[in-house]
């Protein structure tokens, strides 16, 4: 059964409406959901351990006696490893070090080091960049299990310098999957518990006796695990609420067509509210486009979603040129942009918004997604506008440091002093004057 792709023209005088339509997207609040996560996460508060494991015995449909029997021990975690097939334990290694070696070099070009310079009286004023001390990485058990999303969240927390990463993860009937097992095992993870759902989130934010209280809460979940990570922010940190995955190909028509096809599905099969939009100058290319779609998409094991998630939300706009291509993207500010065209690094200088951007026809998303070494948790709907990749920034924090001297003493306390006086704040002024008068 064929799908056919939305098809958009920029020069149609409802153009803008058009897009903005094929972009809603009202991420799926419900009240039931949210009523549901804040009893679970009220009741871990209330009875710790004991309320985690009737949760997880319940929806998971286990028998643990304890919370202690839901760890994995580390043996058990490279015992995972040691087992994988040859090539999918090399290609693991591989991923993680590349993963690895590009977020040392974030933490090196991004100020880890903070900075102090003094001024003429002496005082000394600088920023100062600390790891945080533990982190939760929540991590999926059902059909969106990504190991490849282990190393993503657990690397950039190592490299930052966390010192303890507190993996969580549902096994449903106590199935574990070993490659998530493995990827915990190479990443430097500290402690694993099979547990998930909101309950796992109110574990990690105000820890109980067996699990440790977190700083920070990475990693994508459900709908209930979702709920809980907006209702512990606050407690601890969150990385962020991602909506569905996205890819945008910007393609100057010269891009073997079945490429942009195969691109287009691997974003689809995430997800049936996965998006995937094409833009091109090109009407006959678009053409060709959809001609590989239909041809490839049966073949696919995932096709139904891939069908599902291009009819509902994919689309294919004709453009008048890439310039137009370029503002179209900077517009939607996409998780994943691809430049598939013959100078792609022209058009990325117009680029401003993006989570993340391949560049030129061999740089598919799905290098990316596991080994290219970028992150591949990446600001979705729209977020690009005003955020950034997870990365080595997200496991630090900055302090401020300042140090007056006795003559900066004098001076700065004379400013200081008249603007509390101003403000009405008696002694903060003589707080400042009793240093110099
Ligand atoms: N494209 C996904 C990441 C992923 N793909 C994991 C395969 N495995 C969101 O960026
Ligand atoms: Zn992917």
């Amino acid at each position: 059964m064929p799908v056919q792709l939305r098809k958009l023209d920029s020069n149609d005088a409802d153009f803008n409406a058009q897009l903005r339509a094929v972009l809603a997207f009202e991420a799926a609040e419900d009240d039931a959901i949210d009523r549901a996560a804040a009893a679970i996460l009220a009741d871990v508060k209330a009875r710790g351990d004991a309320a985690v494991l009737e949760y997880t015995n319940r929806y998971d449909q286990l028998d643990a006696a304890s919370v202690s029997a839901l760890e994995i021990r580390q043996d058990e975690l490279h015992a995972a490893l040691a087992g994988l097939e040859p090539a999918r334990r090399e290609a693991l290694q591989v991923a993680a070090d590349r993963v690895r070696a590009y977020h040392e070099r974030q933490k090196q070009e991004c100020g880890s080091d903070g900075f102090l310079y003094t001024e003429d009286d002496g005082t000394v004023l600088g920023q100062k960049v600390t790891p945080l001390d533990r982190v939760g990485i929540y991590v999926p058990g059902g059909k969106a299990a990504y190991p490849s999303s282990v190393l993503m969240n657990a690397i950039p927390a190592h490299v930052a310098g966390v010192q303890e990463i507190i993996m969580v993860v549902p096994t449903p009937a106590g199935v574990k999957n070993p490659l998530v097992l493995a990827a915990a095992a190479i990443a430097g993870v500290s402690r694993v518990f099979t547990i998930g759902g909101a309950q796992a989130v109110g574990a990690l934010a105000y820890g109980t006796d067996i699990i440790p209280a977190v700083d920070k809460i990475v990693g994508p979940g459900n709908a209930y695990v979702a709920a809980a990570k907006r209702r512990v922010f606050g407690t601890v940190g969150i990385d962020m609420i991602a909506g569905p995955s996205e890819i945008l190909v910007l393609c100057d028509g010269s891009t073997d067509p079945d490429w942009v096809a195969m691109d287009l599905f691997s974003q689809a099969e995430h997800d049936e509210l996965a998006q995937s939009i094409l833009v091109c100058p090109d009407a006959d290319y678009i053409e060709r486009v959809q001609q590989s779609i239909d041809r490839l998409l049966d073949d696919m094991p995932r096709r139904d979603t891939i069908r599902t998630s291009l009819a509902d939300r994919g689309a294919m706009i004709k453009v008048r040129d890439m310039n137009e291509a370029c503002e179209i993207a900077n517009f939607i500010a996409p998780e994943h942009l691809e430049i598939s065209a013959e100078n792609p690094l022209q058009w990325s200088h117009r680029i401003r918004h993006a989570g993340a951007m391949f560049l030129g026809r061999f740089s598919s998303e799905s290098i990316g997604d596991y080994c290219a070494g970028p992150n591949h948790v990446l600001p979705t709907s729209r977020t690009a506008r005003f955020s950034s990749p997870l990365g080595v920034y997200d496991f630090q924090k900055r302090s401020s440091v300042i140090q007056v001297s006795e003559a900066g003493a004098r001076t700065l306390g004379q400013v200081a002093a008249e603007l509390a006086y101003g403000e009405g704040l008696q002694a903060h002024a003589r707080s400042a004057e009793f240093r110099f008068k």
